[in-house]
């Protein structure tokens, strides 16, 4: 009787926390604030995590820049001071050229398409890649469809763009399509409300829900729905801890950053119909059909550049030009 109380019991807690045999707990950077969607993804991670392992993994999300901006992050995530970032694919490029691949200006028709692309095996390729700068890979969330605003005037072509002082991630394709388009692009870290405000800058381009979430629509008369470039986020692990982690907490946790990345992509989307609205109601106004095809052009020969001269990364882009077409 009673070794089948003790076997009960045995049974009980295992199964509460059927994952882990350990009680830890991870941190997490992002570089944005509350309402943002690398923040949408962190916390329903988190939220998945210690649901999942029944409160016996936590995680601790560090927002607003609080750890740095994101190449800083970046840093430490390969330091494995902290354990987890989600973070836009602009700056990985420093860390690895592979990542440009993403960001190839035009290069998704669509969200759909680049959900089949990045969950595909093409994108599994740039995952992979990270582990040899000590990044693991756990998959892809988004910032969405990237648009230019600006303070100076309506922008329909790209003879409109000429001599923009434009803010630019810190990536160097970033810097090289605003040159491309005949933009003057400084290259600046993560938040840049005060540089848009006192004119050191005329303009950037990042997702509607940015324009939203940092108030843009204070300091930015015009916006342009280029969707130049779909923004993934990355949403990866520091590689050295990750290989500490026995199988069923890796499990865990890749499934749940996946879960988070699904459901804050859906979220996004879902949105931006209203986010466009409301962006006109703050008195933006909006180009909604610029000359795309006289954009294109001003950047079709970018595959030639040197960015993209490393072979790996060269026959990345060509295939994945290829299966988008
Ligand atoms: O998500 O630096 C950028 O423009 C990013 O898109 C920013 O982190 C907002």
């Amino acid at each position: 009787m009673k070794y089948f109380f003790y076997c009960i019991l045995a049974v009980a807690v295992l199964s509460l926390a059927p994952h882990t045999s350990l009680a830890f707990t991870m941190k997490l950077g992002v570089v944005t604030k509350p309402g943002s969607a690398q923040n949408i993804v962190a916390e329903k991670f988190k939220e998945l995590v210690e649901q999942r392992s029944n409160g016996a993994l936590s995680v601790k999300i560090f927002h607003s820049a609080s750890l740095g901006n994101e190449t800083e992050i970046l840093q430490q995530i390969q330091l494995g001071t902290i354990q987890l970032g989600i973070i836009t694919s602009g700056p990985f490029d420093s860390f690895d050229p592979i990542v440009r691949v993403i960001d190839y200006p035009f290069l998704f028709k669509d969200s759909q398409q680049a959900d089949e692309i990045l969950d595909g095996p093409l994108g599994q390729e740039i995952l992979t890649s990270l582990e040899s700068s000590g990044f693991k890979g756990l998959c892809f969330s988004e910032n969405g469809f990237r648009n230019l605003t600006n303070s100076r005037k309506p922008v329909n072509s790209p003879n409109d763009i000429d001599g923009l002082k434009i803010r630019v991630m810190s990536s160097a394709l970033h810097k090289a399509i605003w040159q491309a388009l005949g933009a003057n692009p400084t290259p600046m870290p993560w938040p840049i409300y005060t540089e848009l405000e006192q004119g050191v800058i005329d303009g950037q381009e990042n997702p509607l829900w940015v324009m939203e979430v940092y108030k843009f629509y204070e300091i930015q008369k015009h916006m342009t729905l280029t969707r130049h470039v779909y923004s993934a986020h990355i949403d990866v692990a520091s590689l050295n801890w990750w290989n500490s982690l026995d199988s069923d907490t890796q499990e865990l946790l890749q499934k749940s950053m996946y879960d988070a990345a699904k459901f804050q992509r859906a979220d996004n989307r879902a949105k931006n119909a209203q986010r466009l609205e409301m962006l006109k109601q703050k008195g933006m106004k909006v180009v909604e059909t610029p000359d795309i095809g006289a954009l294109r052009e001003k950047v079709s020969s970018l595959k030639e550049i040197e960015l993209f001269s490393d072979p790996k990364v060269q026959s990345l882009l060509t295939r994945t030009l290829e299966a988008t077409r």
